[in-house]
């Protein structure tokens, strides 16, 4: 099994995007770009208006995984257990109103890395219960990218918990940009997830490079 300190790496800079997230780029060619740019693990989180179904959806998941692949970046898949078993994805992620974590872990096993979504340290602790491998603090600021986003908590959530010793690495998502990476940080999460600051970047391998000069080290 791998370890939280191999995991504590791959989280550094947590891309996540699904087709209706990309900006000045086409979807597949804007996580090429990030995967080239040096993001240290993908997430495909296919939501929201416009998002793809059916065959299409299908597809754009393989494709997506592929890059990872070529790029050796771990691939994790957002709320659909069935199609990350199917992909023999890195990892899953689930949000608190997706799929229950417990029930989640028991179909995947440890075949791959579960990632939970927390906005408290109550939820945090249930997490670890559950058989979480990480945690997705959020939102640490207003985010345009979730619809149903919960009021933002800034670092307060992942401060606590570092004080009290929470054995999980912890990304903070919501709103993050890179001058955000200090505080994130000292804070005490292992890196960041970002979605429109690297998917809606003119130039995103630029943005990439601008979250990677102040990811967290050590
Ligand atoms: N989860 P952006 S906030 C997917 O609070 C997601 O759990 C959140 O996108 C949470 O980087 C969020 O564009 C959206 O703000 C993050």
């Amino acid at each position: 099994m791998i370890s939280n300190r191999d995991l504590h790496d791959v989280l550094s800079l947590y891309f996540v995007m699904g087709s209706p997230d990309a900006g000045s780029h086409a979807p597949l060619e804007t996580i090429r770009i990030a995967l080239q740019a040096g993001i240290t693990c993908f997430q495909w989180r296919e939501k929201g208006e416009q998002s793809l179904t059916g065959n299409e959806r299908v597809d754009f998941a393989y494709a997506a995984r592929q890059l990872c692949r070529d790029y050796h970046v771990p691939f994790f898949v957002d709320d659909d257990p069935a199609l990350a078993l199917l992909l023999k994805a890195d990892g899953i992620h689930v949000g608190q109103k997706d799929e229950q974590a417990r029930r989640v872990r028991q179909k995947i096993g440890n075949t791959m890395w579960l990632g939970v979504s927390a906005h408290s340290t109550e939820e945090a602790e249930k997490a670890l219960r559950d058989g979480a491998d990480y945690i997705g603090v959020g939102p640490y600021k207003p985010t345009q990218s979730k619809n149903d986003a919960e009021a933002p908590i800034g670092d307060s959530v992942i401060r606590k918990l570092s004080d009290e010793k929470y054995p999980l690495p912890m990304v903070a998502i919501g709103g993050v940009t890179p001058d955000d990476v200090p505080d994130i940080c000292s804070a005490g999460a292992s890196g960041v997830a970002v979605i429109s600051a690297i998917s809606k970047a003119k130039d995103p391998a630029a943005a990439v490079n601008c979250f990677l000069t102040k990811l967290c080290k050590g």
